[in-house]
């Protein structure tokens, strides 16, 4: 027996959980029921600081941030609970005396992909910032039973499956059937057009709690997720309708949370996701008043009290909504008066400039489901064009029969900030001038920023714990701190244990890829383990979206070219190369496809040849999410960023990697931009590409085809993808030959290389010539390396959420010790076991 008390006392307590839970002693309990029980321990000390949180909110009445996000990617709950509370290694220990390790306790868990990718991901990191600073927030979702599908890569063609994430018991949830909201849809019609049956839908909460990293005095808070559903509601089934042989009528309601729509950058006008975005804000508005009046608030006090980020424009309906949720509460108020509220309360942060991206819902659609909001919108609309300043169709709301949801929110809110600056100002200058030029004072920036205690002292802890043993621990809770470690960047005996712990975290990463298999045949079984190089072998990764405009070709007809190269025996003074590339494709989104594709027919390439094999190899990863980010994080050297420059809004993947000593090669686009002033041009060698503004003009004249006959390398490449040589099967040829012609051809939805892979394939292709140069003086990549991480000290979410705190003009309301105290001493009988 251990003679540690807290290992005593926990140990204790999750036996007793399996008896009382699951009626199970250790040895017959399954891994499953271990999970289970343990994180119900975990709970009990989770608990009283949780309520101690809200306590002390509800105590101190401090003005409050409500964050509305369509999408949430928090990751494992358990792992991040563990390193929060500081118990990892004791929970390890404990567990010695179970039939199961921690790793395959943690196994258990499936990640919740409430996400599709960046957006859904910087709302978590800034959760766990808010908690992290003790800021008053709290942040409202949906729980959706599918979350984003589980991907399957088939001999090259992505299948989507179901993903379950709700199979079992998810013990980090908790329903909370006293805050149930009901949600109305249409009824009526203001234009008097036909008018449809009211419904009105029940919203439940589900309750998650985001622990905030403890502070130096070691108190942590606690930040509530509140995510609604429709399913558990028998209430929301229309009986009548199934009655009546309408099956698919009868379910809509009981369905609605059911399943994320997984297309990020593109709007295919769903009339289910017009419901779901409603759902989200009106439940959440709802709730918000709710608390705003239960304590003793007022209209009158109402724009003093709350703060509502709006996470891009998916949850733009607050406008309307809040509007009319005013007036209703307070019939003297004007549209003016209740303008000016929403106003102050709302800002609104823009994730993209993408025309494509850009949320507009169909007049008629949005009246018919939402008529109460509608009409709203329609004399907010009709309000501002009566003034001559306003009448202009740029800053129409309404137009050619459609809402246009940003149009909504520039009217209607306080702020409006893009997420790196080189975005915030293409949003000022390119995509809203008109708005700029009326409101100046509403536009800012707040660059992007990743939580550095997850996507480093929690993925990289080795990497973690040499920082702390060069500059202290101080890092973990200021990350700015991190730039100390440039005096010893330049010191033989850090680069070499960097150097270390870079390779130990390739093997890692290899050997738990490969345990999970990573290739599938044509039926999807799990075929051969993939060959994979050592750790010599340089380490790229490109991990994102599949996107055109992200150039995951570029990549690709790179790693092509290289082949060839290779195969015409030009390999001298060439390095051992092995890349990654993992990412979802949009199931609608054919080009993705196709490009998702032709980088397994690449991969299959590469590892089939004899010749190449032990040089050159592409990885095609399957199913990339946010664990599979933290097990990658600490082996990758070179870090792709290779975007069109002026189309990736900021990205969040490149600060990620870098704080993780990999290094950059990547355009001037989004917030590399900065990571490279910050980091410093000498120490940020593999910068490439047009700029913003030069790809702003490329348009004109750009014929790809004339690059195409002028570089004999790009050329041969491009003919090559389409030779017998490559393809085995007519759909792998078609799939080739679309890719090629995407680039020389173009179509009737696309002209020839939108985003400009060829005009920046040569001056990639030249980066990564000092890629290779430099990767053999591993001194000097490590000394670049740890310059890296100690520029990215401002990249830490911690640093946007004071900048937004600006916005918001919110301060923090730590814990009050008294309540604390309070409930510690009346649950102390939980502690005492
Ligand atoms: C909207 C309506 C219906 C269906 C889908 C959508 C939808 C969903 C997600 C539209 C767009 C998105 C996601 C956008 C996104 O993730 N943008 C990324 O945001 C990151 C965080 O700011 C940036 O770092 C990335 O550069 C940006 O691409």
């Amino acid at each position: 027996m251990q003679d540690n008390p807290a290992e005593t006392l926990l140990f204790r307590k999750l036996r007793r959980y399996l008896m009382v839970e699951y009626g199970k002693r250790l040895p017959y309990a399954s891994v499953e029921e271990v999970y289970q029980s343990l994180c119900k321990a975990l709970k009990e000390e989770i608990m009283i600081h949780w309520v101690a949180s809200s306590s002390s909110i509800r105590k101190h009445q401090p003005r409050i941030l409500f964050y509305l996000s369509m999408e949430y990617l928090p990751g494992g709950f358990t792992n991040n609970n563990l390193v929060h509370i500081g118990v990892k290694n004791l929970v390890g220990k404990v567990l010695q005396q179970t039939p199961f390790t921690l790793q395959e306790v943690l196994h258990v868990e499936k990640d919740p992909g409430l996400g599709n990718g960046g957006l859904g991901r910087l709302a978590s990191c800034f959760l766990d910032s808010l908690a992290a600073l003790q800021m008053p927030a709290i942040g409202y979702g949906l729980r959706y039973q599918y979350g984003i599908f589980d991907q399957e890569i088939w001999d090259g063609v992505q299948v989507e499956r179901p993903d379950r994430w709700l199979l079992r018991e998810n013990p980090w949830e908790f329903r909370r059937d006293d805050l149930a909201r009901y949600v109305e849809y249409s009824g009526g019609s203001c234009s008097g057009k036909s008018s449809t049956r009211a419904t009105s839908v029940r919203a439940i909460a589900y309750d998650y709690p985001i622990i905030g990293f403890p502070s130096r005095e070691n108190d942590f808070s606690v930040v509530t997720l509140r995510l609604w559903s429709t399913k558990e509601s028998p209430r929301n089934f229309a009986l009548q309708s199934y009655n009546a042989g309408e099956f698919g009528q009868a379910g809509e309601n009981t369905s609605l949370t059911d399943v994320l729509y997984p297309s990020d950058h593109h709007l295919a006008g769903k009339r289910i996701r017009l419901k779901q975005e409603f759902l989200l804000v009106s439940a959440s508005l709802q709730d918000i008043f709710r608390k705003h009046f239960s304590r003793g608030g007022s209209v009158a006090t109402f724009a003093d009290k709350v703060r509502i980020q709006v996470n891009d424009t998916h949850p733009g309906l607050v406008i309307p909504e809040l509007m009319r949720l005013l007036m209703e509460q307070a019939p003297d108020l004007s549209l003016e008066e209740a303008l000016a509220i929403t106003r102050s309360v709302t800002s609104y942060t823009n994730h993209t400039i993408l025309q494509e991206a850009l949320e507009e819902w169909d007049e008629e659609k949005v009246e018919e489901l939402l008529p109460r909001q509608y009409a709203l919108v329609k004399r907010l609309h009709d309000t501002l064009t009566k003034d001559k300043q306003y009448q202009e169709p740029d800053l129409a709301i309404l137009h050619k029969g459609r809402v246009r949801m940003a149009h909504l929110l520039l009217h209607g809110s306080h702020r409006v900030n893009g997420v790196a600056q080189l975005h915030s100002d293409i949003v000022r200058n390119d995509l809203f001038p008109k708005f700029a030029a009326l409101y100046p004072e509403k536009f800012c920036n707040v660059t992007n920023g990743v939580s550095h205690r997850k996507w480093l002292l929690e993925a990289n802890p080795e990497l973690a714990h040499l920082l702390t043993q060069r500059i202290g621990d101080g890092w973990i809770y200021d990350f700015a701190e991190v730039r100390k470690l440039i005096e010893h960047a330049e010191d033989p005996s850090l680069q070499e244990e960097f150097l270390a712990i870079k390779a130990r975290g390739k093997e890692k990463m290899f050997s738990f890829l490969q345990k999970k298999g990573l290739l599938r045949d044509a039926y999807g079984s799990v075929t051969s383990s993939h060959p994979l190089l050592g750790p010599d072998a340089l380490f790229s990764v490109q991990i994102k979206r599949i996107h055109e405009y992200k150039r995951q070709l570029l990549h690709i007809l790179h790693l092509v070219a290289l082949y060839l190269e290779r195969k015409e025996g030009a390999s001298s003074g060439r390095i051992a190369r092995m890349a990654l590339i993992g990412g979802k494709a949009a199931p609608g989104y054919k080009k993705a496809k196709d490009i998702l594709r032709f980088a397994s027919l690449v991969s299959r390439k590469l590892r089939e040849d004899l010749q190449t094999k032990d040089a050159l190899l592409l990885l095609v990863l399957e199913n990339y999410n946010v664990s599979k980010t933290m097990q990658i994080l600490p082996g990758v050297d070179l870090s792709e960023q290779i975007s069109l420059a002026g189309k990736e809004a900021s990205g969040t993947g490149n600060m990620k990697l870098a704080m993780n000593g990999a290094l950059t090669i990547g355009t001037d686009d989004g917030a590399n931009v900065e990571m490279r002033q910050e980091v410093g041009g000498a120490d940020w060698p593999f910068c490439f590409g047009m700029s913003a503004e030069e790809a702003k003009q490329a348009r004109e004249g750009y014929d790809p085809k004339e690059i195409y006959e002028q570089d004999p390398l790009l050329k041969q490449a491009l003919d090559w993808i389409v030779s017998s040589s490559f393809t085995t099967v007519p759909e792998e040829r078609e799939c080739a030959l679309a890719i090629r012609d995407s680039l020389l051809e173009g179509d009737a939805t696309s002209p020839a290389d939108p985003y400009f892979v060829l005009k920046d394939f040569r001056a990639y292709y030249e980066a990564q010539q000092r890629v290779e140069t430099l990767f053999q003086n591993r001194p000097l990549w490590a000394k670049h390396a740890l310059k890296n991480i100690a520029g990215m000290g401002s990249f830490s979410s911690d640093r946007s959420i004071r900048d937004y705190a600006k916005i918001w003009e919110l301060t923090p309301c730590p814990v009050d010790q008294e309540i604390l105290h309070e409930l510690s001493q009346e649950f102390s009988f939980f502690s005492g076991g």
